[in-house]
């Protein structure tokens, strides 16, 4: 396969107007009649005599209508990919193609697919081309109406994008119809269409300019009580983006469905959204608090796409992050003015570090705007994403709140209707603020996590103190060589009493804004007035997504972990320690040494979880040590999985034993009475008693889990459910598996609970797992072709629990290996998603490194992979 370079992009050759669709559905044989507009595109370099060039893929040309006379055979050229038409007119001319596909037979779950019996529609990026040929590149924007046909017993539900113009019966037939227009030009990647027997959970929204737009809901019949979340949440995420963005909604319907089988979390296809249902669907006795503020989060990010995205979409794949990222900045910031903002910012930089960093720092590597792929399903990554958002924040941060408000609104008012690239983005933003973000512009295009080196010294008798501040970004794979960033970085002064100190800068007076501005190699900055030596609070509220390298020493982290005024930093300074600790307590495991405990550290949390003015969801966060990834990532040679998560549960069960007095104290403070409610201060009380629950069951094998055995019986919701089975999991006593049992046994017929289950078991952190996850394989419950399953057992088991999936024996390899072999033919991108677990197999010690490498081979030697998994492996193994 060939790469896609962004160096090559050249604008359409022809442009379409408008998309006249006929989808005659059946399960095997769907017939789809297109009838397009086109005319040649004047901004395209190639001419008007330029040969049409349709994508297509698995799909059956059955004839082909140019201006109404059939082209015969030599007229065009078909291959697996695409249908070519050599001569077509110089001016505007229609082209009608009728193609058949098999939505039935279609696993990969893009294009027109069947789940659990409802048809739908997945085409970000290159699905459409699975259901009609057409230029299916999102710089082609046309209007769409879509007719749909079926029998009413099998899909009495009807629903594409836009208005619904008309519905009614076939006659002669046991047919019906709708017909459904979309007045707003789109690219053919936002076309949806589903059809099936569903249930509808109505509401309504009246728009800041009193418009009144219908809010529908499709589920699987039976499911409606569990729409109530998604349907509260929607709503709240429409009034923010009025109230922040000034955005108003644009159509009279907005209409969501929720599907099983999903190749990811939900799409924002205009006016129709489709989910996976596990991102709808709630319950208090079905989903959990983490399940609440997922679904919150998901709702709002597909809503805010409408804008960014749908309004203004992307020129080109490579201009991803256009979209994602900036909408998922949005959606940072809508959970954070409705819920914590430190708890968001600090579950953001959990992910961050844990995805992102991680991908940074391996062979899949790649800037925000990648300037080549294979696949481009393969880059829909946490760099696209989370690093993208980070950037948005640093614009942000830069420019300041108002005048990014002002990039955003000349944004809107300049490019509606467009398809455009980060170069425009970045330009509002810059004409906006006045300010030159040229050199800025390299956090799009420069891959690697920078490094900051900090050093300060202090002058007691000029009373001045200085930060000196290098930066450093290592290479990756094709750029071996980086230039300095623009960094934001914030910082505080703490001084002696814990008191926050004025930042005066040398010859510039007060800061207005305590953001320093980084843009050399090395820059040192002096403040004044700086009556006793302070402990500097570095990158305050995660200002810059880098790793920071400084001499604080423990002292200085247990200080700031009690008194640092920056919230994020409070809870850094404990992750810091922590890692500190963590890492030196893993090198002891590895050479066999005695494990130490870890008094100061238990003292400062339990000071902590004393503090009145802590809210009971940071305190949780506080609790929540760093991953065994980040740990991981930070040792990045040699790792030994295993010593890093005997280190791991050596000190949770230290803390655990040192902190038992809080720790029972909080359990029964905690306790729950009355009704559940899913909002912040609720879930933060019972993630916090959950936290300390987590903490009880590694303390002492037998009340502890014994403990957690009760919890889970006498839970009277799914958020205890699961955190009182998550603490089992981690526990290798009988207790673990007999509530694994009861649950299941109670929980058979709900696949989103069987998923639980199934990430619980995969999750165990003992080298029987394996053996358990080959089991579940086979599993009536399991089954290869539904993502949500294999992401819950095999997605888990790689990336949840790194001591077994690294057993020294390398069957934790060979379990993922042969599942991506096995998954590929059947779902490419789910296979590719999954090879990326290999990603870290350098950083291993040479025994298991040896190991990876061979499965990670095995997959490359196959023959017939993949474009997805064939780009992946070639990239791990560099
Ligand atoms: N835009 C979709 C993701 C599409 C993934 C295609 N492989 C959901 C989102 O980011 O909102
Ligand atoms: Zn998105």
């Amino acid at each position: 396969p060939q790469p896609v370079r962004l160096s090559d992009y050249r604008p359409p050759t022809h442009t379409i107007d408008e998309v006249a669709l006929t989808v005659r559905l059946a399960p095997q044989k769907t017939l789809v009649s297109a009838r397009l507009k086109v005319r040649p595109n004047p901004k395209s370099d190639a001419g008007p005599d330029a040969p049409l060039v349709l994508d297509g893929e698995a799909i059956e040309l059955r004839g082909i209508m140019l201006d109404g006379v059939p082209l015969a055979q030599g007229d065009y050229a078909v291959t697996d990919e695409s249908l070519t038409i050599a001569r077509v007119p110089a001016g505007p001319f229609e082209l009608e193609i009728e193609t058949a596909c098999n939505p039935e037979a279609n696993t990969a779950l893009s294009g027109l697919y069947r789940s659990n019996g409802t048809y739908c529609t997945q085409c970000e990026a290159q699905g459409f081309r699975r259901i009609t040929y057409y230029p299916d590149r999102p710089d082609v924007l046309a209007r769409f109406t879509t007719r749909i046909e079926a029998r009413r017993s099998d899909a009495p539900v009807l629903l594409a994008n836009g208005n619904l113009v008309d519905s009614g019966e076939i006659e002669g037939t046991e047919k019906h119809y709708a017909v459904w227009e979309d007045p707003f030009p789109k690219p053919a990647y936002l076309f949806a269409l589903v059809a099936g027997n569903l249930a509808v959970f109505e509401d309504s929204f009246t728009t800041m300019s009193g418009r009144e737009v219908a809010l529908k809901i499709y589920v699987e019949p039976g499911k409606e009580d569990r729409c109530a979340w998604a349907m509260a949440s929607l709503k709240s995420a429409m009034r923010w983006d009025e109230e922040t963005f000034g955005r108003e909604y644009d159509l009279d319907i907005f209409m969501i469905v929720a599907v099983p089988d999903f190749n990811m979390g939900a799409m924002e296809n205009k006016g129709l959204n489709v989910f996976n249902d596990k991102y709808i669907l709630a319950r208090p006795d079905t989903a959990t608090d983490q399940d609440y503020a997922n679904i919150e989060r998901i709702i709002a990010h597909e809503y805010f796409h409408n804008w960014t995205g749908n309004r203004i979409t992307c020129r080109d794949w490579f201009q991803l992050c256009l979209k994602e990222g900036l909408t998922v900045f949005r959606d940072q910031e809508f959970s954070s003015d409705v819920r914590s903002r430190p708890v968001r910012r600090i579950s953001d930089v959990r992910l961050l570090r844990s995805q992102q960093f991680s991908e940074d720092a391996g062979p899949l590597a790649h800037p925000v705007r990648p300037s080549s792929y294979i696949e481009i399903n393969n880059f829909y990554t946490a760099t696209v994403y989370e690093k993208g958002a980070e950037v948005v924040r640093m614009l942000h941060t830069l420019i300041g709140g108002q005048a990014f408000r002002a990039g955003m609104d000349l944004y809107f008012a300049r490019h509606d209707g467009e398809a455009v690239t980060m170069e425009d983005f970045v330009a509002c933003m810059a004409e906006a603020s006045g300010r030159d973000l040229s050199q800025f512009f390299a956090w799009y295009e420069q891959a690697g996590t920078p490094r900051l080196i900090v050093t300060d010294s202090y002058d007691e008798t000029a009373g001045t103190y200085s930060l000196t501040v290098a930066q450093e970004t290592p290479p990756t794979p094709d750029q071996p060589d980086k230039k300095p960033l623009d960094i934001p970085f914030a910082v505080g002064l703490v001084g002696p009493d814990g008191q926050e100190m004025p930042l005066v800068l040398d010859g510039e007076g007060a800061m207005e804004r305590p953001v320093l501005e980084l843009t050399q190699r090395e820059q040192t900055f002096r403040f004044r007035d700086v009556a006793a030596r302070p402990v500097p609070s570095l990158n305050r509220g995660f200002s810059a997504p880098v790793r920071l390298e400084t001499d604080l020493g423990d002292g200085d982290w247990l200080f700031l972990m009690s008194h640092d005024s920056d919230p994020f930093n409070r809870w850094e300074a404990a992750q810091i320690y922590a890692k500190r600790l963590l890492i030196r307590l893993a090198g002891d495991a590895s050479s066999g040494a005695p494990l130490a405990d870890a008094p100061d550290f238990a003292e400062a949390l339990g000071r902590s979880l004393r503090d009145q003015s802590l809210e009971p969801a940071f305190k949780a966060e506080l609790l929540g040590l760093p991953s065994e990834t980040d740990l991981a990532g930070e040792i990045a040679r040699n790792v030994d999985p295993q010593a890093i998560h005997d280190a791991r549960r050596h000190l949770q069960a230290s803390l655990g034993r040192a902190l038992s007095g809080e720790l029972q104290d909080i359990y029964e403070r905690f306790a729950t009475s009355g009704p559940y409610s899913p909002d912040a201060d609720s879930a933060g009380r019972r993630g916090l008693r959950n936290a300390a629950l987590g903490l009880i069951a590694m303390a002492d094998g037998e009340r502890g889990a014994a403990q957690a055995f009760e919890h889970f019986r006498t839970a009277e919701n799914m958020t205890d459910t699961i955190a009182a089975l998550s603490a089992l999991t981690r526990t290798n006593r009988p207790e673990r598996d007999r509530a694994l049992d009861a649950f299941y046994a109670a929980h058979s017929g709900d696949h989103l609970l069987v998923d639980k289950w199934l990430m619980l078991n995969a999750a165990i952190p003992f080298p029987e797992t394996l053996e358990r996850v080959r089991t579940l394989m086979e599993h009536e419950a399991f089954s290869i072709t539904r993502p949500n399953n294999v992401r819950a057992l095999i997605g888990a088991f790689a990336g949840l629990n790194p001591a077994t999936f690294n057993d020294p024996s390398g069957d934790g390899y060979r379990l993922l290996a042969d599942v991506v072999l096995e998954l590929d033919p059947l779902n490419p991108q789910v296979a590719a998603r999954l090879s990326g677990s290999f990603k870290t197999w350098r950083m291993l010690e040479p025994g298991r490194r040896a190991l990876a490498k061979a499965e990670i081979e095995r997959i490359r030697a196959c023959k017939t992979l993949s474009r997805d998994v064939y780009e992946i492996v070639t990239r791990i193994l560099g």
